[in-house]
C-alpha cells in the first residue's frame, strides 16, 4: 500500500498555552489579543497550524481543562469578537487553528453538572456517573484521580459519589448516555461551523468506561492502569466512530488524540486510515520514560536506547497505515532542552539538535512555544510560586505522608508542570516582556539572557535554526514527511541515528545526544554522502572512510548521493 498524501502530514503545529503566551492588557494573564499580537511572529517562524490549550469558560481549576460553557469564551481571555478576529488573522496568513477539545469531563460549574447534582431525578442526572457507597458504606470503587486522592467525591445532597479521574472540580461525562454524547457533537459542529480547522482531543481514550466499575488491583503501575483501566474501554472506537460520523467526518479538518494509554499493538485501531476515528496520536512511549513506579515525582534515569525505542516502535507498529505526532514537550512535560538536551553549557547546540529530531522523523510535528527560543524548565524556590494543581495536590499528599520536602521540591523542578507554564520570554522587559502588570505565575529568572528578542537578533540563534529548518522539511516534504525511517545502530547510546528514505532518495540523520566529541560509524563512506544541513555553523569537520567525527550535541543531516 502506497503511503495517502494529507495536509496534516505535510503541516507543523505550534502549541499555544494562552494562559502564558502573551498579555496584551495588563491583567497578567495571557488573551487572544497577545495572540493576535503574535501572529507575524509566528508566520515569520513558519508554522502551519496553531493548537491553543483550551480557551472556552472554565474557572481555572485547572487552567482551562475543566470547561463551564463550551460556547463562549473565557473572559480572561476575551470575548467571541476577539476570537472571530484571530481566526481571521490566523486564515489570512494561511494558517490554520486547532481547538483543544475536552469531553472526558467537564467542569463542576458547567450547567449540566449543577443540574445533575441537585437530585436523582433530574434529567442532567446521568449526564455523569453517580454510584451509592459500597454496602460496608466505602467508596464505589478505588480508582485514584491523576491529581491525586480517590476518583469518587462524595455529594451530601442526594447522598452519593460522582466519578472524576482529575480534580473534584472535572466529574467525568457519562458517554453512554446518548444525550451527553449529542451535546458533544453540536459543540464540534458550533465550532467547525465557525471556521477552525480541527481538534486536539483531551485523553480522549477515557471516554468508554469499563462498567460497572471494579475494583483495579492497588499494586499496579500508573501506566498500567492508564492503558488497562482507564483508557481502551468497551465503547471506545464505537464512540468515536460515531462522533466521525456526526461531526469532524464532514469537513476537511485534523483531528490529533492524546494518546495516553494508546500502545503501539493497539494504536491503528485509533489511527488506521480504514478506521475513520482520529488523524494521528500523541502517544506517551517516550514521556514516561524517567517516571517510576511511584509516578512522575518518583523520577529515574533513562537511556538514549529507551528514547529511539519510544519512537522506533510506533513507526513500526503504524507503517504507512497510520500516523502519529512527534513531540518532545507540551504544557504537561518538562522543557525538552532541560529533559532531553544540556540546559547549560550546550543550550544552544542541544536546542538546535532536538529541533532536528522532531522535524525529521515520521509524523506530525508539534512545536510548543518557547521551545523555539529555548525556553529551559525553572527552578523556583518555593512551593508558593508553584500554581498548578497537580504540584499543589501531589505536594500536599507528600507532606502528609512527612515526606522530605525539599526532596519533593526538587522533583518538581525536574517534572512539574509549571516548567512549561511560566510567561513566554519576549524580551529583557520586566516579567520577560510577556505583561505590563502582575504576571499570574513568575516568569523564568533567565529571561535577560534567554528571549525572543535576542534570538531574532542573533543570525545563529535557535530561533533561526527552528526557521531554517521549518523551511527545510518544506523543500523536502517527499522523503522527510512520507519516507520510511529505519534507525541505524540503534544500540549506540551516544548517537541516534536514522535513515529517512523514499522511491531512491535516502537522507541520513545522525545526532550527537552527548557533550562529547563521538567518532561514529555510519553505514556509509563519506564521499558517497552530501551535507545538507547541521547546527554547526561553518565547515563539516571529521569525515573520514566511514567514520563522522561529531562534536558535542551535533546534528548532521546527509543526503546520500552515490
Ligand atoms: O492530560 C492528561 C494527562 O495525561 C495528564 O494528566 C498527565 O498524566 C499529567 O499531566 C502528567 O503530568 C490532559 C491535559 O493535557 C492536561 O493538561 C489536563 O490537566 C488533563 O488532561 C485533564 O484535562
Ligand atoms: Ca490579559
Amino acid at each position: 500500500m502506497a503511503i495517502t498524501k494529507k495536509w496534516w502530514k505535510e503541516a507543523v503545529i505550534y502549541q499555544i498555552y494562552p494562559r502564558s503566551f502573551n498579555d496584551s492588557n495588563g491583567d497578567g494573564i495571557g488573551d487572544l489579543r497577545g495572540i493576535i499580537e503574535k501572529l507575524d511572529y509566528l508566520k515569520d517562524l513558519g508554522v502551519d497550524v496553531l493548537w491553543l490549550s483550551p480557551i472556552y469558560q472554565s474557572p481555572n481549576d485547572d487552567n482551562g481543562y475543566d470547561i463551564s460553557d463550551y460556547y463562549n469564551i473565557m473572559t480572561d481571555f476575551g470575548n467571541m469578537d476577539d476570537f472571530n478576529e484571530m481566526l481571521e488573522g490566523i486564515h489570512q496568513r494561511g494558517m490554520k487553528l486547532l481547538m483543544d477539545l475536552v469531553v472526558n469531563h467537564s467542569s463542576d460549574e458547567h450547567q449540566w453538572f449543577t443540574e445533575s447534582r441537585k437530585s436523582k431525578d433530574n434529567p442532567y442526572r446521568d449526564y455523569y456517573y453517580w454510584r451509592p457507597a459500597k454496602a460496608d458504606g466505602s467508596k464505589p470503587n478505588n480508582w485514584k484521580s491523576f491529581f491525586g486522592g480517590d476518583a469518587w467525591e462524595y455529594d451530601e445532597k442526594t447522598d452519593e459519589y460522582y466519578l472524576h479521574l482529575f480534580t473534584k472540580k472535572q466529574p467525568d461525562l457519562n458517554w453512554e448516555n446518548p444525550k451527553v454524547r449529542q451535546e458533544v457533537y453540536k459543540i464540534i459542529r458550533y465550532w467547525l461551523d465557525k471556521g477552525v480547522d480541527g481538534f486536539r482531543m483531551d485523553v480522549i481514550p477515557f471516554i468508554s468506561k469499563r462498567l460497572p466499575f471494579e475494583d483495579v488491583n492497588a499494586s499496579r503501575t500508573f501506566n498500567d492502569v492508564a492503558i488497562n483501566t482507564y483508557a481502551n474501554g468497551p465503547r471506545l472506537h464505537e464512540f468515536l466512530q460515531e462522533m466521525v460520523c456526526e461531526s469532524v467526518g464532514n469537513y476537511d479538518v485534523m483531528t490529533v488524540g492524546e494518546g495516553i494509554g494508546v500502545t503501539p499493538e493497539n494504536g491503528l485501531l485509533y489511527v488506521g486510515e480504514d478506521r475513520n476515528e482520529l488523524n494521528m496520536v500523541f502517544h506517551f512511549e517516550h514521556m514516561l520514560i524517567d517516571h517510576g513506579k511511584g509516578g512522575k515525582f518518583d523520577i529515574v534515569d533513562f537511556e538514549l536506547t529507551d528514547l529511539k525505542q519510544g519512537f522506533t516502535v510506533w513507526d513500526e507498529a503504524l507503517g504507512e497505515k497510520g500516523w502519529v505526532n512527534v513531540y518532545l514537550d507540551n504544557h504537561d512535560f518538562p522543557r525538552m532542552v532541560s529533559r532531553f538536551g544540556n540546559d547549560g553549557k550546550y543550550h544552544r547546540e542541544s536546542a538546535k539538535l532536538l529541533a532536528t529530531l522532531i522535524l525529521t522523523l515520521r509524523g506530525t510535528p508539534c512545536i510548543y512555544q518557547g521551545s523555539e527560543i529555548g525556553m529551559t524548565n525553572v527552578a523556583f524556590p518555593s512551593i508558593e510560586d508553584y500554581r498548578d494543581v497537580e504540584t499543589l495536590n501531589f505536594y500536599e499528599e507528600a507532606k502528609e505522608r512527612g515526606e522530605d520536602m525539599n526532596a519533593f521540591l526538587k522533583a518538581v523542578h525536574i517534572q512539574g508542570r509549571d516548567n512549561v507554564r511560566t510567561p513566554v520570554q519576549w524580551s529583557d522587559e520586566p516579567h520577560a516582556g510577556f505583561t505590563t502588570g502582575t504576571p499570574w505565575i513568575k516568569a523564568n529568572p533567565n529571561y535577560p539572557k534567554i528571549n525572543a528578542k535576542a534570538v531574532l537578533a542573533d543570525e545563529n540563534s535557535i530561533w533561526h535554526y527552528y526557521q531554517e529548518m521549518l523551511q527545510f522539511r518544506k523543500k523536502h516534504i517527499d522523503v522527510l514527511v512520507y519516507g520510511d525511517y529505519e534507525v541505524i545502530d540503534e544500540p549506540n547510546q551516544k548517537v541516534y541515528a536514522y535513515r529517512r528514505s523514499i522511491e531512491g532518495k535516502t537522507m541520513v540523520v545522525v545526532l550527537n545526544f552527548t557533550s562529547k566529541h563521538v567518532a561514529f560509524e555510519v553505514p556509509y563512506k563519506v564521499e558517497t554522502l552530501r551535507f545538507l544541513k547541521g547546527n554547526y555553523k561553518g565547515k563539516i569537520e571529521g569525515e573520514e572512510g566511514s567514520i563522522l567525527d561529531l562534536r558535542p550535541w551535533e546534528a548532521r543531516i546527509y543526503l546520500v548521493v552515490s
